[in-house]
């Protein structure tokens, strides 16, 4: 199967793409992506995962078969207009001790004023997704770590009928026919951002017609005056190997997009029947992981421009923009 899906034609990558990548880092880094992004305090905040310690040449040598990383940690970069990057000399969070093996993939929401991170966490029991305070991106307060297995959490920027809301993708391998890793996307409330419960299904993986696999949550979402619009991944399997440094690499990951309900977050009351934004360009389809596009920051301006942030090819952080209209018109 060939990658027979095009991007919306509404949506511009950027021309300075790919805005971050590992030459550009003033510490060891390999790739760079998978980044949450908020408007904090008059500036523009990005949080990225550095995947660190092995470059192409290791892994071609390694057979491709292994994981030569060195380790994961958590960047911080800022900017003035959402384009133009400037990174914090250091990392700012890596976490590796004996059941933690590394935290990554951040999600970025201002909720009250309050920077509020969602993440995934390799653990040796299990893959368990997170929520964390800050208040300097210097240190991270866990505030709740969800049971084995979960991630991809992304939290709705205000309370809705007094509870947060969080988008999520549990993976039920054992009653899902794990083998084609058929995972959907569910959303839960909580009063106090700890305790979560009133768990339900937002979209089944069956009902993406360009997905074969599991979908998932993206960037947080965003509200409009039609609902709260919001990205998701889906996944399709390729017949071939996609370029990558990853042995056997098959898995096209796409962006989606869809409308929930403002009152009820777990109705979907849109969604755009093919990919928002599927791999194209180089840079999303070649590097660690080939054709792979995974949003994770999703801003909308007060002139109706909505920015994209996304990771291209598990190795760099891009950005795609679009008219908050004409994503509303593709989501009817
Ligand atoms: C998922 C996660 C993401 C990654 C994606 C594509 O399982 O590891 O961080 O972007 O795969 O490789």
């Amino acid at each position: 199967m060939e990658n027979i899906f095009t991007t919306a034609t509404c949506l511009h990558r950027h021309v300075q793409n790919p805005l971050l990548s590992a030459d550009k880092m003033p510490f060891e880094a390999s790739l760079i992506f998978n980044a949450g992004v908020a408007k904090y305090q008059g500036r523009y905040v990005m949080l990225f995962r550095n995947d660190y310690g092995a470059t192409e040449a290791d892994f071609l040598a390694s057979g491709k078969r292994g994981v030569p990383f060195k380790g994961t940690n958590i960047g911080l970069a800022e900017s003035t207009d959402g384009i133009n990057w400037e990174i914090r000399p250091q990392p700012v969070w890596e976490v590796n001790d004996e059941e933690i093996l590394r935290v990554y993939d951040p999600r970025l929401t201002i909720i009250d004023g309050k920077a509020v991170v969602c993440f995934a966490m390799d653990t040796k029991h299990g893959l368990r997704g997170g929520i964390a305070v800050t208040e300097d991106f210097d240190k991270f307060e866990i505030k709740s770590l969800s049971v084995p297995d979960n991630r991809n959490m992304v939290l709705f920027p205000e309370k809705i009928n007094g509870k947060y809301f969080r988008l999520e993708r549990p993976m039920p391998v054992y009653s899902r026919n794990g083998a084609a890793e058929q995972f959907d996307l569910w959303c839960s409330a909580s009063p106090d951002l700890i305790y979560w419960g009133d768990s339900r299904l937002v979209l089944g993986a069956e009902k993406v017609p360009y997905a074969d696999a599991k979908i998932g949550p993206a960037a947080p979402p965003v509200k409009t005056a039609k609902g709260w619009l919001t990205t998701f991944h889906a996944v399709k399997y390729a017949d071939y190997d996609l370029e990558s440094w990853h042995l056997n690499w098959r898995k096209i990951y796409y962006a989606g997009l869809m409308l929930l309900d403002l009152d009820d977050p777990s109705k979907v009351i849109g969604i755009y029947d093919k990919p928002l934004l599927a791999p194209e360009t180089p840079y999303e389809k070649i590097g660690f992981r080939g054709d792979v596009i995974f949003p994770g920051g999703m801003i909308l301006e007060d002139s109706g421009e909505v920015k994209i942030y996304y990771g291209a090819a598990d190795t760099v952080e891009c950005l795609a923009t679009a008219d908050v209209n004409d994503l509303l018109n593709l989501v009817k």
